[in-house]
């Protein structure tokens, strides 16, 4: 066998976007947590090779920069107040960011009718990512990959911190206490029967309430250790699809979803996670069932490495969830 013999791709081209052309967007933004250095993330994936990794997988991409020329981290780093919510913290940042990122991916998704792939940045980028996704496949499945269920609303935070919040403005949660500068997501764009969770470890009292009240699909690391990550995500995949076979998937991946022992430049790391393998089983997996439309990667925070090796296996692991979800296979 040559050495040279590329990767199979068998599982493309897929059912909604059959030319394997692709849209990189990079929402390299910190404001939706309080820690500095994830707003680099995209740059250090791009830096590692993605685009050529991409390329050798017979997938052509394109960059977008949404907050090219913006100013969020200095304005994050000059100010200390919070929004005026009182609770919510920088919500004027998180609003203007995530309408720029939520642009920039509709004119890749619906414009350009490229596959969608967002590199963050923390995880509140997904209320743009997501936001363009759901407009184009109203019926589309979301899969949510974490520790966390960034299911936080305005009322349930502890820290204030949006990043832990996404999930919830786009069910339209709390509506009342929304800030003025996120309204302009559509509420309940996303339907709570149309999420499923991999990989929960660490859910706040307030998050574990609105998770049982709207009877969302939860499969946490007890449901891997019990089931087997294959059956776990086929058990997602046929709650957010509804078994419905050609339903569109999305898959928003917070790397922190993978153990700290795998993927340690992350700024909420919990122990007890995916391993490397059943992270990206799950990405190969999504993928076989041809429906992908769009993918987030997130939470990669190269300046929270304690050293050179940790960048390493952090960005490496970022590269390898995209490469597995856009069709690689190890044989
Ligand atoms: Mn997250």
């Amino acid at each position: 066998m040559s050495l040279e013999a590329k990767p199979y791709y068998k599982h493309f081209p897929k059912k909604h976007n059959d030319k394997r052309s692709a849209g990189i967007i990079t929402a390299p933004f910190s404001g939706g947590q309080a820690k500095s250095g994830v707003e680099n993330g995209p740059k250090y994936l791009l830096k590692h090779g993605l685009q050529q990794q991409l390329d050798d997988l017979g997938w052509e991409t394109s960059i977008e920069e949404p907050l090219k020329n913006t100013d969020f981290e200095e304005r994050k780093l000059a100010s200390t107040k919070a929004s005026s919510n009182g609770k919510v913290k920088r919500a004027d940042l998180v609003g203007e960011a995530t309408k720029l990122v939520y642009e920039s991916c509709k004119k890749v998704s619906n414009d350009e009718n490229k596959f969608q792939i967002t590199l963050g940045g923390d995880h509140s980028i997904a209320i743009g990512s997501i936001h363009a996704v759901l407009e184009k496949y109203p019926d589309a499945g979301i899969l949510w990959i974490d520790a966390h269920a960034d299911i936080n609303t305005p009322s349930t935070t502890d820290s204030g911190n949006l990043h832990g919040c996404p999930v919830s403005f786009l069910l339209g949660l709390d509506r009342e206490n929304c800030p003025e500068e996120l309204k302009w997501v559509k509420p309940g764009i996303l339907k709570p029967n149309k999420i499923a969770y991999i990989g929960l470890r660490d859910v706040d009292d307030g998050e574990r309430k609105i998770l049982r009240d709207l009877n969302i699909s939860c499969f946490s690391m007890h449901h891997v250790d019990r089931f087997g990550i294959n059956k776990v995500v086929e058990m997602a995949l046929d709650k957010v699809t509804g078994g419905e076979k050609d339903c569109p998937v999305m898959v928003s991946y917070d790397v922190d979803g993978i153990d700290p022992l795998f993927v340690p430049a992350t700024g909420t790391p919990v122990r007890g996670g995916l391993t490397l393998r059943e992270g990206l089983f799950i990405c190969e997996r999504v993928a076989e069932s041809g429906n992908l439309v769009a993918l987030d990667v997130v939470e990669c925070n190269p300046e929270l490495a304690s050293h050179d090796l940790h960048v390493v296996d952090t960005i490496s692991a970022g590269c390898a969830i995209v490469r597995c979800t856009l069709g690689e296979t190890l044989l």
